[in-house]
C-alpha cells in the first residue's frame, strides 16, 4: 500500500482496514458507460434470484460478465465459464469496467490487477446479503474491486472470524472499494436496502465485483 494515498485531502481515499481502500465517487465520470455496459451485459445474461446450497432463495439478483462467473445452486457455491441459464459464456467484462477497476486497484497500491470476473449484484428495496467471506476465488492474493451504483447502502465489514462486531459504512453512487491483502478475506455484508428513486438506476443498487477467480 503507498501511505500517501491516504494521507491526502480528505474525500481522496479512505482507509477501512490495512489493505483496503474507499475511493468515494471514483466511478462517477463514468457511471453513465457503466450502467450502459451493465444493461447490455443483462440484455445477454438477466439478473436471476439463485439459491443457496441449503435452498434458500437469495435476495439479490445477480449475473456475470468476464470469462468467469459466480453461481451457487444446490450443488453449492463455485465459478463457471457459462450461463447454466442459457448453456453460453457469460458475456465479455465490458472494457469501461475492467479500465475502472485496474485503475482503483493501482491506486490502492495493487498494480497488475488483471481480473477474469464481474458479479453484478441488483439489491432492491429490503434486498440484503448476510455477512460471509468470499473465498470461492483460486487466489487469496488477488484484491476485489467493489463499485456501487445507483440507492445507497449499508455496508457491513467485520473481522476474519464470523464473532467478531462489524462496522458500518455508507456506499453511495459512484462509489469504489477495494479490498486485498490483510483485508481480503474479512467477513462483510449488506443491511436490507432502503426505499428511494435513484436518478440513474431508478429503485434499485447495482453493485459490480471485480474478481480474479481463476
Ligand atoms: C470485503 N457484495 O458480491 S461489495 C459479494 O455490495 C458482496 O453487493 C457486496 O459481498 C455488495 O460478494 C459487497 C464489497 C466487498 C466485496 C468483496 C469483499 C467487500 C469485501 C471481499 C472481502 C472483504
Ligand atoms: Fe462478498
Amino acid at each position: 500500500m503507498t501511505e500517501d494515498l491516504f494521507g491526502g485531502p480528505p474525500g481522496e481515499a479512505e482507509r477501512i482496514g490495512a489493505g483496503s481502500a474507499l475511493l468515494r465517487g471514483f466511478a462517477l465520470p463514468s457511471a453513465a458507460d457503466l450502467v450502459a455496459a451493465v444493461d447490455a451485459v443483462i440484455s445477454a445474461a438477466p439478473f436471476r434470484r439463485m439459491s443457496t446450497p441449503g435452498g434458500q432463495a437469495m435476495s439479490v439478483t445477480m449475473s456475470n460478465a468476464g470469462a468467469l462467473g459466480w453461481i451457487t445452486d444446490r450443488r453449492g457455491y463455485r465459478y463457471s465459464p457459462v450461463d447454466p441459464q442459457s448453456g453460453r459464456p457469460w458475456p465479455p467484462l465490458p472494457g469501461c469496467v475492467l479500465s475502472l477497476g485496474r485503475a482503483a486497484a493501482a491506486l490502492a497500491g495493487y498494480e497488475d490487477f488483471v481480473p477474469d470476473a464481474c458479479l453484478i449484484n441488483r439489491y432492491e428495496p429490503g434486498s440484503r446479503m448476510s455477512l460471509h467471506q468470499d473465498r470461492d476465488e483460486k487466489d487469496f492474493d488477488a484484491p476485489i474491486v467493489s463499485i456501487s451504483l445507483g440507492l445507497p447502502a449499508v455496508f457491513l465489514f467485520g473481522g476474519l472470524s464470523r464473532s467478531e462486531r462489524t462496522a458500518r459504512v455508507t456506499l453511495a453512487h459512484g462509489d469504489v472499494l477495494v479490498w486485498g491483502g490483510p483485508d481480503r478475506l474479512r467477513f462483510h455484508g449488506v443491511m436490507p436496502l432502503g426505499a428511494g428513486e435513484h436518478p440513474v438506476t431508478g429503485a434499485c443498487r447495482i453493485n459490480l465485483t471485480l474478481r480474479k477467480a481463476g
